[in-house]
């Protein structure tokens, strides 16, 4: 049966914009969206059929949210490095000392499926609350076969088990792992040689990312993987320019990549790469926030290259635990100057271009998945500006509310 939801203003987020439809209304059928529209011209689209009337109170229908970058599938947290980076260490100091990723990669190791599955749900449940419909989590705290497959086999349940669209990328170059020092020529062997093919035939991974850095892995290592991505058939993403400028944006671009993210050291030359290969830029303002970051990424170049800007959390335990989207949408527009109209974008359509999921969600369309938040709000830019707190709302995935 069809769903008439009426009563609302909706943000479609068309093209990245608003484009708004005041007095709208919305009729899905089964998952999709099959009209939009205002009200005044939806009874002739629901003459003769019988249809479930559902009345939205006045409220502001958005896309629901995607978080484009997490990785939040982990075990233990890293609260003492918060405490020792305010002491004077730096992130590259810590991860010297054995800390860091590495931290995380022990704890994860010795965690059960079980139990990885049951800490990421409950973060995860946070950005649900907040109106998230779909997220990207990425694996690279197993750094082995079995600890990567065990990441990725965790990301899938969550899939199953959730009412999310989850995209899993398989990030088992973020760090080399202890059993490879001095080799890390041979870890990225390992992983294209033997782990990528296997995780793929499994069907565990949708995409392929790497943490492209001084202290991780330099570009040519990357181009390695990228190559074995594609010729397995996958799409690649890539961590560049986050404390240092090594051209993995640009690297990135000449690989088609969904997207480059962090970016805060890239040059002009990666923003022209970006801008033609329609790589998305995913900025982490949670991570700059949290590393007391001074350089900014070149949001002004970005723009005026017409390069996508996407917004995500990078929930993690290390530079990111950042439980909120929304806190991210907000530091997007203090931190980086996005309007909350480039903000929502970043987190509805950019956001699902770089995940390849632009045909499916991330705005609201016919033939789209009827995926979106009915916000009890004046206007949209509210979603940015409001800072803590839980905003009223009512979430729908594929044409169904979800209760929590
Ligand atoms: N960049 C980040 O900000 C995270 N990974 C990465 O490549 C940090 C991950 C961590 O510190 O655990
Ligand atoms: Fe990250």
């Amino acid at each position: 049966m069809k769903k008439y939801w009426h009563n609302c203003h909706i943000a479609t987020m068309q093209n990245g914009r608003y484009s708004i439809i005041e007095n709208a209304g919305l009729i899905t059928e089964a998952e999709d969206i099959v009209w939009i529209g205002p009200a005044t011209d939806a009874e002739a689209q629901l003459n003769s059929t019988s249809f479930q009337s559902i009345d939205m109170n006045g409220a502001w229908l958005t896309p629901g949210l995607i978080d484009c970058h997490t990785h939040s599938v982990f075990a233990g947290n890293r609260s003492i490095e918060f405490e020792q980076r305010l002491q004077g260490m730096s992130y590259a100091d810590i991860a010297a000392q054995g800390g860091g990723i590495m931290s995380t990669v022990r704890a994860t190791r010795m965690a059960s499926e079980q139990e990885l599955l049951a800490e990421a749900e409950q973060r995860i449940e946070q950005l649900r609350l907040e109106g998230v419909t779909s997220i990207e989590i990425k694996s690279g705290y197993g750094l082995d076969y079995l600890s990567e497959r065990k990441m990725l086999r965790v990301i899938r349940q969550l899939a199953q088990k959730l009412p999310l669209t989850v995209k899993s990328t398989c990030l088992a170059a973020h760090a080399l792992p202890p059993e490879y020092t001095g080799r890390s020529d041979d870890y990225i062997d390992y992983i294209c040689i033997e782990m990528l093919p296997k995780l793929h035939e499994e069907q565990l991974v949708d995409a392929v990312d790497a943490f492209c850095e001084h202290l991780a892995f330099q570009p040519a290592q990357v181009e390695r993987l990228f190559r074995t991505a594609k010729a397995l058939g996958l799409n690649v993403k890539l961590h560049a320019e986050q404390l240092s400028s090594l051209g993995g944006s640009r690297l990135a671009a000449e690989y088609q990549a969904l997207s480059a993210d962090h970016l805060e050291y890239m040059t002009e030359d990666d923003v022209k790469a970006m801008a033609q290969s329609g790589t998305v830029a995913v900025l982490l303002p949670g991570a700059f926030y949290l590393l007391r970051e001074k350089q900014y990424p070149p949001i002004q170049s970005l723009q005026q290259h017409g390069v996508a800007i996407a917004l995500s959390t990078d929930l993690n335990p290390g530079t990111s635990p950042v439980l909120s989207l929304r806190l991210v949408m907000n530091m997007g527009c203090t931190l980086f100057s996005l309007t909350p109209e480039q903000a929502l974008a970043g987190v509805t359509l950019y956001a699902a271009r770089a995940l390849g999921l632009e045909a499916q969600c991330g705005s609201l369309e016919v033939g789209k998945k009827a995926d979106f938040v009915a916000w009890q709000i004046q206007h949209p830019a509210e979603i940015s500006y409001w800072l803590g707190g839980d905003l009223s709302k009512r979430v729908i995935r594929h044409g169904q509310e979800v209760h929590f």
